[in-house]
């Protein structure tokens, strides 16, 4: 298994590759574990690892007759969700760093990392974790080393990324540049202390240096703050590589939709945090004759093809879903994936029998259960069982559905993008740019109401640019300039079109306007049939929304007054709205494109003459 005591890694590295070599002494100098152990990505090493964790009580095992291989861990109460406040982009100057992050210095943030880093593994052991984000043999592979000080880091990144010795031959023999990546629970064990299941620090530090390329991870163990190579990697990083490189990283999931006349479609869609991507990304199409395949849940990264066509693979080898809503009514997909074993589950409650469960993953309610907190738990404790940002880790390829393009580092062509996100009211079910710029002006407003996937208020609306808010790694203004210039890359004609949706619009008696879910398939036929050009819709002050009668809803047992209520255009709700961007493009400064200032003049002006 490559564990190693300290002093023998640094004189006898595991790797050829210098500079790796190098850091790994170094974080071993600064941090102090008690071993180091090279991960080398087999199954023998999980099991090993899970039955490790399992004893130390990390990991509950599930019944092998429910859900095989799979293990439950619960979390730190105050270790759930992505820690905002607490994530930091250190660019050298803090222009760079842009309104929407948090920034320092980098030396003196550096001095902070140092001294929390030191000792932090003391009476631990150091993993190395080589991995790649997206395909080995991509043309111009994205590689990373996450050294953690977490077991379960390891297991779960072996299931959202390829990961182990392969992928460390690969750099030494090609002598790659790595995105250095450390994280630590930040939770060091003195002689004779006794370890807690899930440590963590009350200090938490999320920390990305753009210029170098780095990652710093300090005192959470939970998904997008330890899982470097998520959100941190794939999305904050990655968007710097993209912006300097000539392409973009995206908060997006990819479908693939075949029409009954045998036509594919590929398209993207970027909606905030816990607001549909992997529901959509699995899409059980209620509609007859069309079929859905996916390629990706989360993270997109698009390059223009030869031909200027723009081309998305999925970067991630795994589904890190949001638990609570996943159910066999709203994602029949996702189960048939989960129930084949194979996977993490974090913050669910358990079932008597051994299982996991978690709220609307069946109609009926347990009678009893083990909530997300270790309690004893009836319908009547007046709680929820699992906590709403808990997650099942799965491997993708148990998604049956799963597109063999996935496996295709050339990725496949996307004809639309669609923005979407979480707005009881004023969004329309699903609204069709003008044109290009008009579509970015529609990511660049998106807005949304938060969620449980990050910590702080849930349900405030905030402005949440293309669903990057969090995830972009420099200034946002750039970022749009950046979207704006890529068009210059593409064939004019081949460019995505762009759609804004809304599936949690609400009616005037409290309810979802719209049903969602794989009824969401109808929204998506009509914007491929609007690419065809077949389908009508309404010209409207804010782009083209459905008639009623171009929307396909045969068989759809829905109130058309609901669809109607999802459809409206309310001017008295977009002269807010009018008002909520202004504020927000304000909060540029000097940054917003001109581009972007002409189109919301141009929605004013059609507004004033509605
Ligand atoms: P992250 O993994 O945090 O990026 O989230 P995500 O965007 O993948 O969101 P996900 O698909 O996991 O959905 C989050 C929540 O929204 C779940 O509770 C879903 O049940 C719910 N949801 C998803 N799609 C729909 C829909 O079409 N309508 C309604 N009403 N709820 C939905
Ligand atoms: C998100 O919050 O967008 C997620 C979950 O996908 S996490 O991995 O925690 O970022
Ligand atoms: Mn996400």
């Amino acid at each position: 298994m490559g564990h190693a005591p300290v002093q023998d890694s640094v004189e006898q590295a595991m790797t050829t590759h210098p500079g790796l070599a190098a850091w790994v002494a170094e974080i071993a100098e600064l941090t102090g574990p008690e071993e180091i152990h090279w991960v080398d990505g087999s199954e023998q090493e999980y099991a090993a690892l899970t039955h490790e964790m399992v004893e130390a009580g990390t990991l509950t095992r599930l019944n092998p007759e429910l859900f095989p291989n799979s293990f439950a861990a619960f979390s730190d109460p105050k270790d759930v969700a992505r820690v905002e406040g607490r994530t930091f982009i250190c660019s050298e100057k803090k222009h760079d760093a842009g309104f929407t992050n948090n920034w320092m210095d980098p030396a003196e943030m550096k001095a902070i990392l140092k001294d929390r880093f030191a000792g932090s593994m003391r009476g631990r052991t150091m993993y190395v974790i080589p991995f790649v984000m997206g395909a080995l043999d991509a043309e111009d592979p994205k590689f990373g080393v996450e050294i953690t000080d977490s077991a379960y880091v390891v297991a779960s990144m072996r299931i959202m990324a390829r990961i182990g010795t392969d992928v460390l031959r690969q750099i030494e023999l090609t002598n790659a540049f790595f995105v250095p990546a450390l994280h630590s629970v930040g939770a060091p064990l003195e002689p004779g202390d006794k370890d807690v299941a899930w440590p963590c620090s009350d200090e938490k530090w999320i920390v990305h240096f753009p210029e170098e390329r780095s990652i710093f991870s300090y005192g959470s163990g939970y998904g997008g703050n330890a899982l470097l190579g998520k959100k941190c990697f794939a999305l904050r990083i990655a968007s710097v590589m993209a912006r300097d490189e000539g392409w973009l990283a995206e908060h997006m999931l990819i479908l693939k939709l075949t029409s009954p006349e045998n036509k594919s479609y590929h398209v993207a869609a970027a909606f905030p945090s816990a607001c549909g991507k992997t529901n959509l990304a699995l899409l059980d199409p209620t509609i007859p004759g069309w079929k859905a395949e996916t390629l990706g849940d989360d993270i997109n990264w698009m390059r223009f093809g030869k031909e200027g066509e723009l081309r998305a693979v999925n970067p991630e080898a795994g589904l890190f879903g949001v638990a609570p809503g996943t159910g066999w009514s709203t994602n029949p997909n996702a189960m048939a994936a989960i129930s084949k074993g194979n996977s993490i589950f974090t913050n669910v409650a358990l079932t008597d029998d051994g299982g996991v469960w978690w709220e609307g993953m069946t109609d009926e309610v347990p009678a009893h259960l083990t909530d997300w907190r270790g309690n004893s738990w009836t319908p009547a404790s007046g709680h929820p069982a699992a906590h709403p940002n808990s997650r099942f880790c799965t491997p993708i390829d148990q998604v049956d559905m799963l597109s063999k393009d996935y496996f295709s580092p050339e990725g496949v062509e996307i004809n639309a993008i669609l923005f979407g996100g979480r707005r009881k009211t004023t969004i329309p079910l699903v609204t069709q740019a003008r044109d290009w710029s008009h579509g970015i002006f529609m990511g660049s407003t998106l807005s949304s109401e938060t969620t449980a996937a990050a910590s702080g208020a849930v349900g405030v609306v905030r402005r949440d640019p293309m669903a990057m808010l969090p995830f972009i790694g420099y200034d946002a203004g750039d970022y749009l300039k950046h979207w704006l210039d890529l068009s210059a890359n593409g064939n004019q004609a081949r460019l995505p079109k762009i759609f804004l949706v809304n599936w949690f619009r609400r009616t005037s008696t409290g309810g979802f306007a719209w049903p969602g879910f794989g009824e969401n398939s109808r929204v998506l036929k009509w914007a491929i049939e609007r690419i065809e050009g077949t389908a009508d819709a309404v010209e409207t002050p804010i782009g083209y929304v459905p008639t009623l009668a171009s929307l396909d809803l045969s068989g759809l047992e829905v109130a058309a007054s609901d669809v109607e209520e999802a459809l409206r255009v309310v001017p008295a709700e977009w002269e807010e709205e009018l008002k909520g961007i202004e504020e927000w493009y304000a909060r540029f400064g000097d940054s917003l494109p001109a581009e972007m200032a002409g189109q919301l003049a141009e929605l004013k002006a059609r507004f004033a003459a509605y």
